[in-house]
């Protein structure tokens, strides 16, 4: 699946907002793991990997960053600037990460449990 926006619902009412991702409705895959990144200093670019089996949907819950994709011939850069949006992102997708944001605070929903195993850190390595 290429990586693609997926519209989450905004429940609204006059007391705010509250949005919601779901298995089947939202995530295309079973969540075994939460993690999110935030307190990212300026100027820094994290990620520059891909994964090899892990699929994962990110969410800016506050701020903003970019998100880099790169499959190996060519690239997309999307602005994470919505929390009623997540992004999916699949296998074989070099990613990274960057233009956050004092207040950003990135969220991701993934298939597995950590695993280092999982991660390609090399970008010649990746191409191939
Ligand atoms: C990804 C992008 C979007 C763990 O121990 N458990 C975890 O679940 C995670 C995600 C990380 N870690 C450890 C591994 C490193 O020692 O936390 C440290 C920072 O992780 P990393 O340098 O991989 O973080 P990012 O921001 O470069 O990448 C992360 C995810 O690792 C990655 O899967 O797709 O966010």
């Amino acid at each position: 699946m290429i990586p693609t926006w997926i519209e989450l619902p905004s429940l609204g009412d006059e007391r705010g907002q509250l949005s919601v991702a779901e298995v089947g409705n939202h995530a295309p895959f079973d969540i075994r793991r939460v993690y999110w990144i935030y307190e990212t200093e300026e100027g820094v670019v994290r990620g520059k990997h891909a994964h090899v089996e892990l699929e994962q949907l990110a969410v800016v819950v506050a701020g903003s960053c970019k998100m880099r994709l790169d499959d190996g011939n060519s690239s997309v850069e999307f602005t994470m600037d919505s929390p009623r949006r997540a992004l999916y992102i699949g296998p074989g997708m070099w990613r990274e990460m960057s233009e956050f944001s004092s207040d950003c605070v990135l969220l991701v929903l993934a298939s597995e449990v950590y695993q280092e195993s999982d991660y390609i850190r090399d970008y010649e390595k990746f191409t191939k």
